[in-house]
């Protein structure tokens, strides 16, 4: 069996993500490749909780440690038991956010040390990385307002302007380091330009 593709979608808050899963998962399938969408935090049913207790805006203050243990605890569930077993049945694995978003919010956002985080990717991971990232980035106010527009803000999306603009120059930093895996989708041009670049960006894996 052919190992499948491991795909993630990045950026910052409301650029598109979620919007864009389901067009690449056609896309795909009209590639007749077979697709299991999934995201993180979450992904598995204790992951899931996981995520909850990470966006749960009313809870005690949470600890920036702890905050990255969690990520990184979900992510072991979600890549023992759907991430791994999909690539190895064939399946390629579609995923809204994965480790960049941690050098990102935990790394960016938090001032944690990068050390510390690929420390723990290497310890969960192993090797495995993705084979294609596509980064959504756009100017912090678009992306804000776009998630504004769609209801109550989670604890993340609570955090100031100048965390989101540190999130989002950690993220370029991952694309300047990771240039081979790491492809840039403006994200503040209209969906079908969006969905454009997306298709382009994605030749290189359906070859
Ligand atoms: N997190 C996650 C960490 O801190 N560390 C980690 O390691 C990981 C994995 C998860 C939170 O967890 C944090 C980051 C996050 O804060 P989430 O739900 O995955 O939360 O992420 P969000 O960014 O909150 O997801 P959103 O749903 O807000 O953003 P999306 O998915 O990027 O945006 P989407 O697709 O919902 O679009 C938002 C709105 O914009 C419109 C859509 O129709 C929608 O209404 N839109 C456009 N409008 C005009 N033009 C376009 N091109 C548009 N594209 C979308």
């Amino acid at each position: 069996m052919i190992r499948g593709k491991f795909i993630t979608l990045e950026g910052g808050e409301g650029v598109g993500k979620t919007t864009n899963l389901e067009f690449i998962k056609e896309h795909l399938q009209q590639h007749h490749i077979p697709v299991v969408v999934t995201r993180e935090p979450g992904g598995t049913l204790l992951a899931e909780k996981i995520r909850r207790l990470l966006l749960d805006a009313d809870s005690e203050p949470l600890a920036e440690q702890a905050e990255l243990l969690l990520m990184f605890a979900a992510r072991a569930q979600h890549i023992k038991h759907v991430i791994d077993p999909a690539l190895a049945q064939g399946n390629w694995v579609l995923c809204d956010r994965f480790t960049d978003a941690t050098y990102a919010y935990q790394g960016g956002g938090r001032n944690m040390k990068i050390s510390t985080i690929e420390w723990l990717e290497n310890f969960v991971q192993g090797s495995l990385r993705p084979d294609l990232t596509l980064l959504l980035d756009a100017p912090v106010e678009i992306g804000m307002e776009r998630a504004r527009k769609r209801g109550a803000f989670d604890r993340f999306e609570a955090e100031k302007q100048s965390f989101f603009e540190r999130v989002r120059r950690a993220y370029l930093l991952q694309l300047e380091l990771h240039p081979e895996r790491i492809k840039l989708i403006k994200a503040n041009q209209p969906l079908c330009d969006v969905q454009r670049a997306i298709v382009d960006n994605m030749r290189v894996l359906l070859r």
